[in-house]
């Protein structure tokens, strides 16, 4: 069985086109992926499992027989490749998402599967790639997660990553529940392989958390090939003269794609009430089936290449023919450039999250002040978190603080107020630095890069690098909060921790050996917490001395240190 009939299959097993809707006779086993755990090796009974999007993911992954998983923690999308590791597939974090979609291309390119994780702010670190291997194509399949967060639950912004879908001119499909999440996934595969080119899956927050209905087809997915090097230069090799017909193959490749998608993808059309049809995607289909369950519906699930002859049918359908998208117009500026009239939610709407009220209101045009969520409690670093002791000392000695992103991002907030900046990850040092080239000298002692040691590992090193190479005439501080873990993701291991994804003892990255490889001279290991007060004056006499300084707060995050302990001592017993 090839893998088109395979999905065909899957489709057949699906009854109603909302698999939410499942039959009240039907059993919904409500297992998650610890149980999962246990059915190996026969792994794909038919089955009604009740799933995260992500965990389901993970499954269809595993399903297909995924050689690799690979990616950088980042909510939404970090439980994809625990899931994944967890049901017994091979996975493992990278030490960011650029490297995480280089190592999967290389995958592919040897003819193997291959799965990449990220958040969206990832596929900024990883753009550079994904707009070559849109040009290679590869050779086995390359499945991109691109985890939205409209709303910015857990994100430094709410960007929309439809666009690099259209701007490295890469496929992609979008699920609106896990059943969807599963197919998807395995559609990408599909997909990749025929056409031989990355496939973005993009998913947001809602269906990545969410836990809903997923049917499993009842046999195993077509095994995928085994790997093995093929030589082909003009393919994988992107000098110009390669390059240039590239870009053609590439055009013509997303051309077959759309009339596919228009012929044979994904798309649900419902036929409720004509005089109000509705175009919606991801989890907004969800929102528009509750808001407007009379509603005609049109749901593209590959949006990109948008099956766009099919919206144009419809709307000519319906008498008002409305978009209702999270984040940017994307699906209705495509509609209105190909001519098609479509009604856009107001730009109010473009901020946060879309829920079923919000639908309602898009519908009425409803344009009266939104209610206010009642503002929760502000988050804060847990009592005699490690950090506590940092941002106190910076706080006392009055630092400018080149921030960054993690835990420890929460010095911004009283009762430290001590962060001045925070753009991106690693961005710490480089603003740092930034600043101390530019300030006038009094304020320039005060500046302090601070950054996290998962953070360092992902994207911090290139900053030290930069100031070795180009050190500003006051000198700097830089101060790595080196608590043994990724916290804020939930405690995912990193080269620094030298655990892998599961724990298991590995290669690792050594902070100090490598600073004062780089020639920096001056690099103190410290636990700031066992004496507050030296931690303070050793901070001052960095400052003080107008050299490159490089402090390692070292002292495990008190919710991770029990298993790191476990973990240390289960990789000490003799295998
Ligand atoms: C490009 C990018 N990838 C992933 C994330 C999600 N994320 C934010 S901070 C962070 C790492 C935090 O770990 P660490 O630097 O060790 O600080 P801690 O939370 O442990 O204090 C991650 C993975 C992000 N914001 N941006």
């Amino acid at each position: 069985m090839n893998n088109r009939t395979f999905l065909l299959c899957l489709d057949r097993l699906r009854r109603g086109p909302c698999p939410l809707s499942v039959p009240s006779d039907t059993l919904i086993v409500p297992m998650g992926v610890r149980e999962l755990q246990m059915e190996t090796p026969n792994r794909c009974p038919a089955r009604r499992l009740l799933l995260s999007g992500d965990e389901a993911v993970a499954l269809a992954a595993l399903d297909a027989g995924m050689h690799l998983g690979t990616g950088y923690p980042g909510t939404p999308s970090t439980e994809i490749l625990e899931a994944f590791a967890a049901l017994g597939g091979h996975a493992q974090w990278a030490p960011n998402e650029k490297v995480a979609l280089e190592v999967s291309i290389g995958v592919a390119f040897a003819g193997g599967r291959a799965l990449a994780t990220m958040k969206h702010v990832g596929l900024n670190v990883a753009a550079d790639p994904l707009f070559t291997v849109a040009y290679t194509g590869v050779t086995g399949a390359l499945v991109i997660v691109s985890a939205d967060d409209p709303g910015m639950a857990s994100s430094q912004n709410e960007q929309d990553n439809r666009r690099y879908a259209v701007a490295a001119g890469v496929p992609m499909f979008e699920p609106a529940d896990s059943q969807e999440a599963y197919d998807f996934t395995l559609r990408s595969i599909d997909v990749s392989e025929r056409w031989g080119l990355p496939v973005l899956l993009r998913i947001t927050t809602r269906v990545c958390h969410s836990k809903s209905v997923v049917i499993t087809p009842g046999y195993p997915a077509p095994p995928p090939r085994a790997p093995a090097f093929e030589c082909n230069i003009a393919a994988r090799v992107m000098i110009p003269a390669y390059a240039r017909p590239a870009h053609r193959r590439l055009r013509r490749k997303l051309a077959e794609i759309a009339r596919w998608n228009e012929s044979e993808g994904p798309t649900v059309m419902i036929e409720g009430d004509a005089a109000l049809g509705v175009i919606a995607t991801g989890i907004c289909y969800q929102h528009v089936r509750e808001a407007l369950p009379h509603s005609s519906v049109c749901k593209p699930g590959m949006t990109y290449p948008l099956p766009i002859e099919r919206m144009r049918e419809f709307a000519a359908r319906v008498g008002r023919c409305l978009v209702v998208e999270e984040g940017d117009p994307y699906l209705a500026d495509a509609a209105r450039a190909a001519g098609i009239a479509v009604e856009a939610a107001p730009e109010a709407f473009r901020f946060g999250e879309l829920n079923v009220a919000r639908v309602r209101r898009i519908a009425a045009r409803d344009q009266s002040p939104e209610p206010q969520p009642s503002a929760g409690k502000p988050p804060e670093l847990c009592p005699s978190c490690p950090h506590r002791a940092v941002f106190t000392a910076l706080r006392n000695l009055d630092c400018i603080v080149a921030g960054d992103i993690g835990c420890y991002s929460l010095g911004v907030l009283p009762p430290f107020e001590a962060m001045d900046t925070l753009v991106c990850m690693g961005a710490a040092l480089g603003v740092g630095l930034g600043m101390r080239h530019v300030l006038p000298p009094e304020q320039a002692r005060r500046v302090v890069s601070v950054i996290g040691d998962s953070t360092f590992v992902h994207s911090g090193i290139t900053g030290l690098v930069e100031m070795v190479y180009n050190p500003p005439p006051t000198g700097h501080v830089v101060l790595i909060l080196d608590n043994g873990t990724t916290a804020m993701t939930g405690m995912q291991e990193h080269p620094g921790t030298g655990r892998t994804l599961d724990h298991q003892h590995t290669g690792k990255y050594v902070f100090e050996d490598v600073a004062r490889a780089m020639g920096i001279r001056r690099v103190h290991v410290t636990d700031p917490t066992l004496e507050p007060a030296a931690f303070e004056t050793l901070i001052k006499a960095c400052l003080d001395s107008g050299k490159l300084e490089l402090i390692i707060a070292r002292r495990d995050c008190l919710l991770a240190a029990g298993a790191i302990r476990k973990y240390e001592k289960a990789n000490e017993q003799p295998h």
